[in-house]
């Protein structure tokens, strides 16, 4: 993409609104633009980011065998009725009423519907187990909207619902999630601890809440400091094994890991020695549920068992907060100057940065090298506009993308490029084409 021919709305001025570091970055990049309190556009550099972290998010739900769906934003509240949740969830729900009068809602979130459509289809444990998910946009109408995309009223979430036989196979697909989930915070570049915490409205007492720690988290928590030198690193974990997946739920959440809500001072106290006892804040990018027949006993979701009885089944949700994730990697990963961005999530894998606009040589290799970059399979953005050198780095910088190279007339006359690391801002002089295949290298490892 070229600079010049793109859409990118960067603000010279802090956003006077955004009280904390993710949304006055995300303004100033231009990547969101507010259209109503706690709900946003999508600018097409946060729009990029967005894909490229469901991506991530779709990749990891199929390798551990889920099957992605579409379920629609408007449900009808008769289903809600069904299940008691219509009364419950209060004035977080927006509801609706359509032209014939009939009661509707925005989704907050889909048990409802995914068991309606299970209990339609589905009637033997042959068909079992099954995992469904989906990649939609919810709305909640939170009383205090703030910090940007991290607490919206309209947001993005990845929600899967698993559908068992017994217990223990539903907790089975509750560990596969665990599993799934450790990995696609990793590969976005950030540590999302699992926690031990409260079911709320979704139910259950079996659940896990994923938190990267920051202090602009809005969630507290209690937890033993050893968690953190846990890494899911490459590990090559077979889903289908119940052993295999059990494992993992027993060396991440065994350690002390607990938000507020189920914090037991006593418990901290007798099973973590005091030096490695942290209490902080921390970002929830995620929740998985177990709460077995909360939803299919009201609603009538059966399966005839392997005895021919009628059964209901045992399910779980599992959810990821796609939009809120923008936030919280900025959060995790910025500096004054602005965003860094984690390989895996960037909007562009490199900047180019032509340092003299209009000079024959230096336009020519920036063409080039974008041409290289484009046939490796990388996505650059040429900075082509003719600015002075130091705006342009000022816009690179803000925009975070993790490589930038720097063309200009004295390089070149030695034959090199300049190779630049975002995130250590440390500069290697090399040929175009040795950067082009350097890049190559780091985003096939990505
Ligand atoms: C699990 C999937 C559920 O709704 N039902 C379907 C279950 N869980 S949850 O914890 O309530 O939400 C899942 C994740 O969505 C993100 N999230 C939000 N993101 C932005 N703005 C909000 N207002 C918001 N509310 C929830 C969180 O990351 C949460 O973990």
């Amino acid at each position: 993409m070229r600079l010049t021919r793109y859409f990118l709305p960067v603000l010279k001025e802090t956003p006077s609104e955004a009280q904390i570091v993710s949304p006055r970055l995300m303004l100033r990049a231009g990547l969101i633009k507010q259209a109503a309190a706690g709900i946003y556009s999508w600018l097409p550099l946060g729009y990029r980011v967005l894909r490229r972290i469901e991506a991530i998010v779709h990749e990891e739900q199929v390798r551990a065998g889920h099957i992605p769906m579409l379920m629609p934003t408007l449900q009808s509240a008769d289903l809600w009725r069904e299940s008691g949740r219509y009364e419950d969830y209060g004035q977080e729900m927006l509801r609706i009423t359509d032209r014939h009068g009939r009661d509707m809602l925005y989704g907050p979130t889909n048990e409802e519907l995914i068991t309606d459509i299970f209990r339609a289809h589905v009637g033997s444990y042959k068909d079992l187990p099954l995992t469904l998910y989906h990649i939609q946009w919810k709305f909640r109408d939170e009383i205090r909207p703030r910090f940007g995309v991290m607490r919206g009223r309209e947001f993005l979430m990845k929600d899967g619902y698993n559908f068992d036989i017994d217990q223990d196979a539903a907790l089975h697909a509750y560990n596969r999630h665990l599993v799934s989930y450790l990995r696609t915070y990793e590969r976005m570049g950030l540590q999302a601890i699992p926690m031990r915490a409260d079911g709320g409205p979704i139910g259950g007492d079996h659940t896990h809440e994923f938190l990267v720690l920051a202090e602009t988290g809005e969630s507290e928590v209690f937890y033993d400091s050893a968690i953190t030198d846990l890494r899911f690193g490459d590990r090559d974990v077979d889903y289908a094994s119940v052993d295999q997946c059990q494992a993992v739920l027993e060396e991440f959440p065994s350690r002390y890991a607990r938000t507020d809500e189920t914090h037991d001072e006593a418990t901290f106290h007798a099973r973590v020695p005091e030096e490695r006892r942290r209490h902080a804040r921390g970002i929830e990018v995620g929740q998985i549920f177990y709460f077995g027949t909360k939803y299919s006993e009201p609603m009538g979701a059966v399966v005839v068992n392997d005895q021919g009885e009628r059964v209901p089944v045992h399910m779980g949700s599992h959810g990821i907060g796609v939009s809120r994730l923008l936030g919280a990697i900025i959060e995790a990963s910025h500096d004054d100057r602005g965003i860094i961005w984690p390989e895996g999530v960037t909007p562009f894998h490199a900047g180019i940065v032509n340092l003299k606009q209009g000079d024959a040589a230096a336009d020519t290799a920036c063409e080039k090298l974008y041409a290289a970059l484009v046939a490796k399979g990388l996505e650059p953005l040429y900075d082509d506009r003719g600015e002075r050198a130091g705006a342009k780095f000022a816009t690179m910088d803000l925009i975070g993308l993790p490589w930038r190279i720097t063309v200009g007339p004295r390089g070149l006359a030695k034959g090199v490029v300049e190779l630049t690391s975002r995130r250590t801002g440390e500069s290697e002089e090399m040929s175009p084409e040795a950067a082009v295949d350097r890049l190559a290298q780091i985003y096939a490892g990505v």
